[in-house]
């Protein structure tokens, strides 16, 4: 049965790593920008993969993505317009702001907007939910540090969990760079309100901190100063393959409902971070001299020079501790390697699990997409709930205390009713800091009176 998945995509960031996740979905479903599906040669079989999932055919057979696209400035949206995609999307589902200014870095600016356009928005996406025969849920890609992915994504988070309570509702996460010279002096205001929303509302939030993804640049990809194209491919490539056995089922574990519960056995610590191997192509050398076993592919998602978290790094992942870790295999492996590659890993203590529950550690096997050359023989995803994360939230909390102190900027936000007084900040901080306690907890072990 297709379980499909509603795209959302939000803001500058959003729409910017939504375009790249559908340059790479088309790319491994052989579907062209125009929405039309090309077969070259017999080995492709037309059933072996599930376009259904992220997408459905017009009357005229052209594949259309289920995704909106939502910002309150047209820039993104209209570039995307006039790019190689301009005909891939539904023309109902961009939505831009009449008046297009933008939220300003302001989450209050961007939850008050949506909020004034409640109506129009839930109606585009009923529209995308009613045309779907057996909806999974849905998937939201926003950044947490501007004011539109910020705020419009927290006030559709809360909107979707109390209209579609019942479906999947995961995120795609940008966490912005922490170091003192960041580009949103805001950014410790909108990203603990975001946080409070993604904490109470989402199921799952894949965690992309830039801080992390810039570093994987400029190591993997051997590039100076990384920009956001080359961020953005590899948060595409998370996206995509965090989906492959929706898309390539074929295998053992293709319900991605139940693989992502299993992830979360603690409702509340609900953050995941990602690792991906091989990052850049395997250079000819490597692939005539060597052959990647899954043990390899499992030890290197380990690491954390793979993992697109900054907090997984360093004491961090030291002393921190898994909850669960699931890794997501594509290529020929046998079965029984895994079970001896999960045996070897044990016998290392190559990754430390909380103490207090069985370890919890799954690899599904994915079909590879028929329609791309392989570069390497395997290819591996970790999505990892590792307790390390409470350090970027604490450090989160810092920089927003440092702010609040002084009530710097407070009357950017001042202006909106939600802030008449500081309750909502208080609220956010709350959350947070039971968030940072809750993982403490975890890694800790609960006290045993
Ligand atoms: N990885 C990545 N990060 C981005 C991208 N664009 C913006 N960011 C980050 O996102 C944060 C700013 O959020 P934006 O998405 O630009 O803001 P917005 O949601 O459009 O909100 P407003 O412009 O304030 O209305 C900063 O931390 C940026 O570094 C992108 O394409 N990729
Ligand atoms: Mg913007």
């Amino acid at each position: 049965m297709p379980r499909e998945i509603v795209t959302i995509q939000i803001g500058q960031c959003g729409n910017q790593v939504g375009t790249e996740f559908w340059n790479q979905l088309c790319t491994e479903h052989g579907i062209s920008m125009d929405g039309t599906c090309r077969i070259d040669g017999a080995s492709v079989n037309m059933f072996s993969d599930r376009k259904d999932v992220f997408f459905y055919q017009a009357d005229d057979e052209h594949y259309v993505p289920r995704a909106l696209l939502l910002d309150l400035e047209p820039r993104v949206i209209n570039s995307i317009q006039t790019s190689t995609q301009r005909s891939l999307f539904n023309t109902e589902n961009f939505f831009t702001s009449a008046h297009g200014g933008g939220a300003g870095n302001n989450w209050a600016n961007g939850y008050t907007q949506a909020e004034a356009v409640h109506e129009e928005l839930m109606e585009m996406i009923d529209r995308e939910v009613d045309g779907s025969d057996s909806l999974a849920g849905f998937v939201i890609c926003h950044s947490i540090a501007g004011g539109t992915g910020s705020g419009m994504g927290s006030y559709l988070l809360e909107a979707l969990s109390d209209r579609y309570g019942k479906k999947l509702l995961q995120t795609y996460s940008v966490f912005p760079n922490q170091s003192e010279s960041s580009d949103v002096v805001v950014q410790p205001y909108n990203s603990l309100l975001t946080l409070k929303r993604l904490t109470n509302h989402a199921d799952c939030v894949v965690v992309l901190d830039n801080a992390a993804l810039n570093r994987i640049a400029m190591d993997h990809l051997h590039v100076a100063s990384p920009d956001f194209s080359h961020t953005n491919s590899l948060v595409s490539k998370v996206m995509a393959a965090s989906t492959t056995t929706l898309r390539y089922p074929g295998y053992m574990n293709n319900d991605l409902v139940g693989l992502i519960a299993s992830l979360i056995p603690i409702p509340r610590c609900n953050f995941l971070m990602a690792g991906l191997t091989p990052l850049a192509g395997v250079s000819a050398t490597e692939s005539s001299t060597r052959k990647t076993s899954t043990l390899d592919v499992m030890r290197r998602l380990l690491q954390s020079k793979n993992v697109m978290c900054s907090s997984y790094a360093g004491t961090g992942v030291k002393e921190g501790k898994f909850i669960s870790i699931l890794n997501i295999v594509q290529g020929n492996i046998e079965p029984m390697q895994i079970h001896k590659s999960l045996q070897r890993i044990r016998e290392r203590k190559l990754a430390n699990f909380i103490t207090w529950a069985p370890v919890n550690y799954q690899v599904a096997l994915a079909r590879s997409s028929p329609y791309i050359a392989k570069t390497a023989s395997l290819n591996g995803l970790m999505l990892a709930n590792h307790t390390s994360i409470r350090h970027w939230f604490s450090r989160s909390l810092e920089q927003y205390d440092k702010l609040i102190r002084r009530r710097a900027f407070l009357d950017q936000y001042e202006q909106f009713d939600l802030f008449s007084d500081l309750g909502e900040f208080a609220d956010s901080q709350e959350a947070v800091e039971n968030l940072v306690e809750e993982y403490r907890v975890c890694e800790a072990g609960p006290s045993r009176d």
